[in-house]
C-alpha cells in the first residue's frame, strides 16, 4: 500500500515537472496593474438586483404542466459590479449576450415536471483568468475554453449530471471522454428546495465560477409549500448569491493572482482564493429596500473558498426555514426569513464574520466585513397590506428521520493535503490518498444507506460534498493523537494498521448546529477530526411513501453513463485532486 503511493506521488511531480515546462496562462492580465483597494470603493450605492427568471416549464392551455425546454448560452461579456468600476470582463450564463448576467438567471423548476436545458458554450479560444495546465485538466490551451454544468443538489442520470470529464468547448470542437449530447435534464422528482448550477470542468472549475458561470435554481411545490404560508412571490421571497472576488484598480477587471504558492511544481495553483470585496447577486455591497415585514431570503454561498458566517445588526435575526428539514438541506444554502419589523431602525446591515481561510488559527482576530444593506420602510397603513404571512413550527410532510440501522456498509474517506518537501505549502489534496483519475473505489448499491466515516488530517474545514446522494451527519468527534495518526496515514495510508478504531474511539464530541442536522449535500469536515454521515442512495420520499417501490429506485438508470463524484467544495481543492469518481450498482 505504502508503496503504491509513493509511485504514485512520484508520477504525479514527473507529470507536473514535464508540464510545468509548458508555458501557458490565458490572456496577459491587462497592464498587472494594482490590486483595487476595497475601501476606495463606497459601500450600499448599488441596488440589489434580481436575476431575470426562466421558468423550467410550460403550461398548456388547459392549465396542466408540461416539460419545460430552455437553451441557456455561456457568453463573453462584461458586467458592472459596482457603479464607480468600469465594465469587466466576465463569462455569463443567459438567453442572449445581451441579457446575459453574473450570477445568471434564477431557473424556477416545478417538483415533479422535468426541464430540459441545452447548455451552449459561446465562450472564445482563450480564458481570460489564469490557467494552470499542471492540474488534471479539461481541453488545451488555445482551444476554446472548456465547461460543463452540473446542477448542484440535483438528482439526475449521470449523462446530465455534468461530471468533470464531460466537458465541451464552444461548437462541441473538443470534448471530454465523458461527454454526451445535450439536452440535459432534470426530472425535479425531489423536495422542493434551492439548488443551483455551476461550471464543473475538471481543472477549471475555480476560474470558470470565478469568470461569473454559476446561477440559481429553484424546485417549488406549490402543494407543499403554499400550506406553510411563507413569504412569497418575486418581491418578498429573493434569492442572494454570495461570491468575493478582487479586482484590479485600473481597468476594474477581475484579479486572479498568475503566481502558484509553489511556482515550481504549479505554476499558477493557489490553494485558496479570497476575494476583498463581498458581492451580492453580482453587485458590490449592495441595498436592499425592504417593507417592514417577513421576506424569505434563499441565500447561497457562491464563493470559491470563503465561508460565511452572517448576522445582522439592529437586533434582527435570522429564522431557518424548517430548520429541522429538506428546505435547508439541499446545499450550503441558508433559506432563512427575516422581520424587519422586529426593528424601529430605518436600516440594518448584515455582515459576515467568518476567518478566513476556516477556522483558521485559534485566537486569531477575526476582521467583521459588510455584506450588504436593508433599508427598512415606514409601514404605511393605506397602501401596505398586513403581513400575513408566517414561519411554521414544522412542515406538512414528514421525511424519514435518520436511522443508522440501515446503513448496508461504513467506508472511511480520508483528507488529505500534500505539501511541498520541508515547507507549510500545499502542492495539492487527496482523498483517500488516491488521484482522480485512479480507478473508483467508491461503488455504492442503489436502494441503499451507507455511513461515511470522513476523516479530516489537514488543517483547514472541507464543505463536502457528494453528488446525486443526500447525508445526513450523525455526529463528529476530534480525533485522538491526529499527529501520530496522521504520520502513520502517510506512511503507510492503511487506516486499519494506523489503529484508526484508537483514533477514533473517545474523541470529543463537537455538536451539530440545529440547522445543520437535515439532510444535505454539502457538509463542513472540521479539522482533526471524524464525521460520520448516513448517505443515501435513494430518493427522498416523505414519510407515507417511504416504503413504495419509487423511494428505493431513482427514476432513471443510475448505473449507466460516466457515473458521479464526490469532492471537497472548496473549487481550488477541487481542482487540485480533492475529488473522486463514484459508481453507483444494482
Ligand atoms: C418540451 O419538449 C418536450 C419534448 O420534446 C415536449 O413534450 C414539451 O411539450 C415541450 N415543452 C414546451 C413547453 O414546449
Ligand atoms: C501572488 O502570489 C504570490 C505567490 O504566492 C505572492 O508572492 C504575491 O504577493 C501574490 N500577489 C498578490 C497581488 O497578491
Ligand atoms: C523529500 O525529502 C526526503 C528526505 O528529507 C527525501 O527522501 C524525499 O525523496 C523527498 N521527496 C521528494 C518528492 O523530493
Ligand atoms: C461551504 C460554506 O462556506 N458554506 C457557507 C456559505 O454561507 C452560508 C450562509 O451563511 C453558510 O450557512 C454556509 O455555511
Ligand atoms: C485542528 C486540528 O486538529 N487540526 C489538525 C488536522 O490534522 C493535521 C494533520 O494532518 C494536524 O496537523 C492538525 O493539527
Ligand atoms: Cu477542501
Amino acid at each position: 500500500m505504502g508503496e503504491r503511493r509513493f509511485a504514485c506521488v512520484l508520477a504525479v511531480v514527473a507529470m507536473v515537472l514535464q508540464a510545468a515546462a509548458a508555458v501557458y496562462g490565458g490572456d496577459v492580465q491587462s497592464g498587472g496593474g494594482a490590486l483595487l483597494n476595497p475601501r476606495g470603493l463606497e459601500k450600499f450605492v448599488d441596488e440589489l438586483p434580481d436575476m431575470p427568471r426562466l421558468r423550467g416549464y410550460g403550461v398548456t392551455d388547459g392549465g396542466a404542466l408540461v416539460a419545460g425546454n430552455l437553451t441557456v448560452g455561456m457568453y463573453d461579456t462584461t458586467w458592472k459590479f459596482h457603479r464607480d468600476l468600469p465594465a469587466t470582463r466576465v463569462f455569463a450564463y443567459g438567453t442572449s449576450r445581451e441579457t446575459a448576467t453574473v450570477p445568471g438567471p434564477t431557473i424556477e423548476a416545478m417538483r415533479g415536471v422535468p426541464t430540459h436545458v441545452t447548455w451552449v458554450n459561446h465562450l472564445p479560444r482563450r480564458h481570460f483568468l489564469p490557467w494552470d495546465p499542471t492540474l488534471t485538466t479539461a481541453g488545451e490551451a488555445d482551444a476554446g475554453v472548456p465547461t460543463v454544468v452540473h446542477l448542484h443538489g440535483g438528482v439526475q442520470h449521470s449523462t446530465s449530471d455534468g461530471h468533470s470529464l464531460a466537458w465541451f468547448t464552444a461548437g462541441h470542437a473538443a470534448t471530454g471522454p465523458a461527454f454526451s449530447s445535450p439536452p440535459y435534464t432534470y426530472p425535479n422528482r425531489q423536495p422542493p428546495g434551492n439548488l443551483w448550477y455551476h461550471d464543473h470542468a475538471m481543472g477549471l472549475t475555480r476560474v470558470n465560477i470565478l469568470a461569473g458561470l454559476m446561477g440559481a435554481y429553484r424546485v417549488a411545490s406549490p402543494g407543499e409549500e403554499t400550506p406553510l404560508n411563507l413569504p412569497s412571490g418575486e418581491v418578498l421571497d429573493r434569492n442572494l448569491v454570495l461570491f468575493d472576488r478582487d479586482f484590479l484598480a485600473g481597468d476594474g477587471s477581475l484579479f486572479m493572482n498568475r503566481t502558484g504558492n509553489n511556482p515550481d511544481v504549479h505554476p499558477q495553483w493557489q490553494p485558496e482564493y479570497f476575494g476583498s470585496v463581498v458581492v451580492v447577486n453580482g453587485k458590490a455591497w449592495p441595498f436592499l429596500r425592504v417593507r417592514r415585514r417577513r421576506y424569505r431570503l434563499r441565500i447561497l454561498n457562491a464563493s470559491n473558498a470563503r465561508f460565511f458566517r452572517l448576522s445582522l445588526s439592529h437586533g434582527l435575526r435570522f429564522v431557518h426555514v424548517a430548520s429541522d428539514s429538506f428546505l435547508l438541506a439541499p446545499s450550503e444554502i441558508a433559506d432563512v426569513v427575516v422581520d424587519f419589523a422586529a426593528t424601529a431602525a430605518g436600516e440594518a446591515v448584515m455582515s459576515d464574520d467568518a476567518p478566513a481561510p476556516y477556522p483558521g488559527d485559534p485566537g486569531d482576530k477575526t476582521e467583521t466585513i459588510a455584506v450588504m444593506k436593508f433599508l427598512i420602510g415606514e409601514e404605511d397603513d393605506a397602501t401596505e397590506e398586513p403581513d400575513t404571512s408566517a414561519v411554521p413550527a414544522r412542515l406538512m410532510r414528514h421525511y424519514p428521520r435518520l436511522d443508522v440501522r440501515e446503513a448496508a456498509t461504513t467506508r472511511r474517506i480520508t483528507m488529505y493535503e500534500y505539501t511541498k518537501n520541508g515547507t507549510d505549502e500545499p502542492t495539492h489534496l487527496y482523498l483517500n490518498a488516491r488521484s482522480y483519475m485512479d480507478p473508483v473505489t467508491e461503488t455504492p448499491r442503489e436502494g441503499t444507506s451507507e455511513v461515511w466515516e470522513v476523516i479530516n488530517l489537514t488543517d483547514d474545514n472541507h464543505p463536502l460534498h457528494v453528488h446525486l446522494a443526500l447525508f445526513a451527519v450523525l455526529e463528529q468527534r476530534s480525533l485522538r493523537r491526529v499527529d501520530e495518526f496522521r504520520d502513520c496515514m502517510v506512511r503507510r495510508n492503511d487506516a486499519r494498521a494506523c489503529g484508526v478504531g484508537r483514533h477514533l474511539a473517545g474523541g470529543r464530541r463537537h455538536a451539530v448546529p440545529r440547522q445543520e442536522r437535515g439532510w444535505k449535500n454539502v457538509f463542513k469536515v472540521r479539522p482533526g477530526a471524524v464525521t460520520r454521515m448516513l448517505v443515501r442512495f435513494k430518493p427522498l420520499m416523505p414519510d407515507d411513501a417511504a416504503s413504495t417501490e419509487e423511494s428505493r429506485r431513482y427514476p432513471f438508470d443510475v448505473t449507466t453513463g460516466p457515473g458521479y463524484v464526490y469532492h471537497c467544495h472548496i473549487l481550488d481543492h477541487e481542482d487540485n485532486e480533492m475529488m473522486r469518481p463514484m459508481k453507483i450498482v444494482r
